[in-house]
Formats: structure tokens, C-alpha cells, sequence
């Protein structure tokens, strides 16, 4: 890992990345219950919350609506992904260059790693092709390491997130975005073996308000940087509320229930 400028994404050397990459991943499906949120546009102005980094959002979506938010949004441009129709072993196409992404106007560039999948050593090489030309714009790179494939039976255990975070800092990304591995303890050891690096957790399916906040209390304790989230945040019905207590729990370490008072 050399050291690089991130700080267009990071505030207080914390992170909170709003992610709106689900339309693809996962489909209109997860817009079910929220169907206003298909406009990107929302997600664009809840991203506009002070306690928002970055949004992390394909090339497709960049392209048509970024242009109305560049002043107020930094951009987090991720390079590839896949549909939920993909039926084989895990894999992601990439969609967009780091180029085309630094035309675009990317602050930051995404890049998701199925390490254990039958795929690892190309999605590895085409990893390596984007991280080198990254280096070349300054743009931080931030690794969605989700090991993943017919090998692994649990991609959420302990050790596999540990893996997960040395993956990413070996393989030289800035931040690892992971799934929550159970506990603080299991968190704080990924958070070790990602040296220098910072570790970000990935938001998850939709929880109570409690729920979610005491999780990313635990993940602030174990040494993590933050959050790349999705879900969690723009599929309430008041994402801003939610936003306030997150800023409080991230940048202030507040503890989940003085944030949920200060913000009721
Ligand atoms: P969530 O917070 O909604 O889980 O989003 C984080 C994210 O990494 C998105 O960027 C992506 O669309 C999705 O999760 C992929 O999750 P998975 O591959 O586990 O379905």
C-alpha cells in the first residue's frame, strides 16, 4: 500500500459511503417497498448529508445524474459488478475504466474481489490492471473483498473476513469494504490484519435502527474506519434521521442509543 490522497472520501479519517450499485446487483427488487428510490436522483440528494463521503455508483448512473451533484457529492465510481440473472460462480464484469471513471469526475474508484471464487486469479489480474492506472489519476481504490464461491460454506466467518482484509491490503487497495464478521472481536482482528489499511463494513439487508447502529458501534470499537452502506440507509423512510445518528456514532463515537436520543 503507498500512501495516497483519499482524503475526498474520508472526513476525520473516517468513511461513509453511501452505495446505490443494487439496481444491478440485485435487481428492482430491492426497490420494492421504496419505489422512488429507482430515481436516482434521491439517493443522490440523501447523499448530500455532511456525514456522507462518497456514493458509490455504476458508470450508467454516474453518467446521467452525477453531473447535477458533482459540487455537493463526491463520486465513488465502481468499476465493475453483476447482475443477480448471473447463475454461474462468482464474477464481475467490468464495466468502466479508470479512465473513463477520472472523466467522469471519480474521486474514488470501486472494485469488488470474489477471493475463493473459481474466478479469483482473473478477477486479481483485472484488479491489478485497475489499481496500477488508479495510481496514475491519485484516485484511492476501495476493494469490496467478499470472499465468496463453491469452496466457501460461510462468507461472514471470522476468519474469512480476516482473509478478506489481507487480501485487499496485500493485493494494494485503500480500503476494504467487508461484511460484518459477528462480532467486535472478530471485527477488530480483520481490522489488524489489514495493517495501515483502512476497513470499512458493508451495510447488509435492512435492520432496526437499533440494530444497525449498535452494530456499527461495535465496528467503530474494533478499529474500522466506517461504512460503505446501501440498504440500510436509502431504503428508510427517513434516511436523513438515520444519517444524523450514523455521523454521531462514526465521526464522534457516540454509543448507538446517545445517538438514537440526540436524534429523536
Ligand atoms: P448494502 O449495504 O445494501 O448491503 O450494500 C453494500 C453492497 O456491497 C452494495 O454495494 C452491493 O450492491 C451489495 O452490497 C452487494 O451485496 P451482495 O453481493 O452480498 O448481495
Amino acid at each position: 500500500m503507498i500512501p495516497i490522497d483519499d482524503s475526498p472520501i474520508v472526513r476525520d479519517g473516517k468513511s461513509l459511503i453511501l452505495a446505490m450499485d443494487h439496481g444491478l446487483e440485485h435487481g428492482p427488487v430491492d426497490f420494492e417497498d421504496v419505489p422512488e428510490k429507482l430515481d436516482p436522483s434521491t439517493v443522490f440528494e440523501t447523499a448530500t448529508h455532511d456525514a456522507v463521503t462518497a456514493m458509490a455508483v455504476q458508470k450508467g448512473i454516474a453518467e446521467g445524474y452525477y453531473p447535477s451533484y458533482e459540487d455537493d457529492v463526491n463520486l465513488l465510481l465502481k468499476l465493475n459488478g453483476t447482475s443477480n440473472l448471473w447463475m454461474g460462480e462468482p464474477d464481475s464484469a467490468v464495466n468502466c475504466s479508470v479512465d473513463y471513471a477520472a472523466e467522469l469526475g471519480a474521486d474514488a474508484l470501486g472494485f469488488t474481489v470474489y477471493g475463493g471464487s473459481n474466478h479469483e486469479i482473473e478477477m486479481v489480474e483485472e484488479f491489478r490492471d485497475a489499481q496500477e492506472k488508479g495510481r496514475e489519476y491519485d484516485l484511492p481504490m476501495v476493494m469490496w473483498s467478499y470472499p465468496r464461491g463453491q469452496g466457501l460454506k460461510n462468507d461472514t466467518k471470522p476468519s474469512t473476513i480476516s482473509y478478506a482484509t489481507r487480501l485487499a491490503l496485500e493485493l494494494g487497495a485503500d480500503i476494504a469494504k467487508v461484511k460484518y464478521p459477528g462480532s467486535k472481536d472478530a471485527m477488530a482482528h480483520a481490522v489488524q490484519c489489514a495493517g495501515d489499511m483502512k476497513v470499512v463494513m458493508s451495510g447488509g439487508s435492512k435492520t432496526s435502527d437499533y440494530e444497525f447502529l449498535s452494530t456499527v458501534e461495535a465496528v467503530i470499537d474494533a478499529g474500522a474506519k466506517g461504512l460503505a452502506v446501501g440498504r440500510n440507509v436509502w431504503q428508510r423512510e427517513d434516511p436523513t434521521r438515520l444519517l444524523d445518528a450514523l455521523e454521531q456514532v462514526i465521526y464522534e463515537e457516540k454509543t448507538a442509543d446517545a445517538a438514537l436520543e440526540a436524534t429523536e
